[in-house]
């Protein structure tokens, strides 16, 4: 009988001190398992004298049941102290999702998708090249002769003597009329290097170079698609402006002039007082070219058009150097791509 009164004490306060759902099933195992203390007392009946067996036997079934409702009413404050826990620890503000800072388009980016999506508007198919270029694609085959000073090593990221990161993207555009022969309608975006680097100049920046070659294309269909972007870009009212130039890709060639978008062309500090500011070149292709992509030169004439991204870019937003786009300070990228 005292064995009895000692196993209830013992149990009782070990399993008050339980703090886990664990450690009480390993408790109850240890006193009402198969194997356990209280089973082994139960056994240990037939020791007895037969006179002391029933009331032994039922006040150890007397203990069980009391155990049995100590360990249930346990189990149930455990688990629901473990809910408490988890509805404190686990708590998820959903209204926090709202302090997400919204992100914006880098203005290259923004630009040169506005650019992009004129154009493609207008039937040009969008294209893109390697960075890494042979000197065929980016010099020989454009008509830019050894002695030209782009070819300079002052100038040219050169990575061997015939291989270089492209200067333009017409390198691309020479690689499409090789494979193909006309209709021609295509643009091509992307990174170019120089080794230049002032607030105008970066070694890295961005162009769009565009590519007509068909029958019949004149210096007009070059002069109605600048307008149409030059419009759409900077105003209704924006007027384009040719002015006779020289590249060795294009003949004739063209310095392209938009009426400034600052002061509407009536002179300004950002246009110097001219009212015109030049915006990108262009021409027509030279028959060279041409020729050298394997385009017969009799039967198809193109024009082509090369901008700079960030010059754009630093026109419209009236951006004073180059060097803003690259330094990720997101007090001056925060107020584009809204
Ligand atoms: C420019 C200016 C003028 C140009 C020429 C070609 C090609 F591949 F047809 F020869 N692509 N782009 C070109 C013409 C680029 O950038 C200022």
């Amino acid at each position: 009988m005292s064995k009895i009164m000692e196993m209830e004490v013992v149990c009782l306060s070990t399993l008050n001190e339980c703090t886990s759902l664990q450690s009480l099933q390993e408790l109850k195992v240890r006193f009402l398992g198969k194997t356990g203390e209280l089973t082994g007392l139960l056994k240990s009946i037939k020791d007895l004298p037969p006179e002391e067996r029933p009331t032994f036997g039922a006040k150890v079934n007397e203990l069980r049941n009391k155990l049995e409702s100590a360990f249930a009413e346990k189990q149930s404050q455990l688990k629901e102290q473990e809910l408490q826990r988890r509805l404190r620890d686990e708590k998820v503000d959903v209204s926090l999702v709202n302090m997400q800072p919204w992100g914006a388009l880098h203005p290259v980016t923004l630009v040169e998708k506005t650019i992009s999506d004129l154009l493609i508007a207008m039937g040009f198919e969008v294209l893109a090249g390697p960075e890494i270029e042979s000197d065929w694609y980016n010099f020989q085959a454009l008509n830019i002769p050894a002695d030209h000073p782009a070819r300079d090593m002052q100038d040219t990221f050169y990575i061997t003597d015939s291989i270089l990161l492209r200067t333009q993207t017409s390198p691309m555009q020479a690689r499409l009329m090789e494979k193909k022969q006309p209709p021609i309608k295509m643009i091509c975006p992307g990174k170019v290097f120089r080794s230049d680097s002032d607030a105008s100049h970066s070694p890295v920046f961005h162009q769009i170079e565009g590519l007509v070659v068909d029958e019949n294309i004149t210096l007009c269909d070059l002069k109605g698609t600048l307008e149409y972007l030059a419009s759409n870009l900077f105003g209704p009212d924006t007027q384009v402006r040719f002015r006779p130039s020289y590249f060795p890709f294009t003949e004739p060639s063209v310095e392209v002039d938009l009426t400034c978008s600052n002061c509407g062309g009536k002179g300004c500090s950002l246009c110097k007082g001219t009212g015109w500011i030049e915006v990108l070149g262009a021409g027509m292709v030279n028959p060279v070219v041409l020729e050298s992509c394997g385009i017969d030169s009799k039967k198809y004439t193109g024009y082509a058009f090369g901008l700079g991204v960030e010059r754009i870019a630093m026109i419209k937003y009236g951006i004073p150097d180059i060097r803003l786009f690259y330094e990720c300070d997101l007090r001056f990228l925060k107020q584009f791509g809204k």
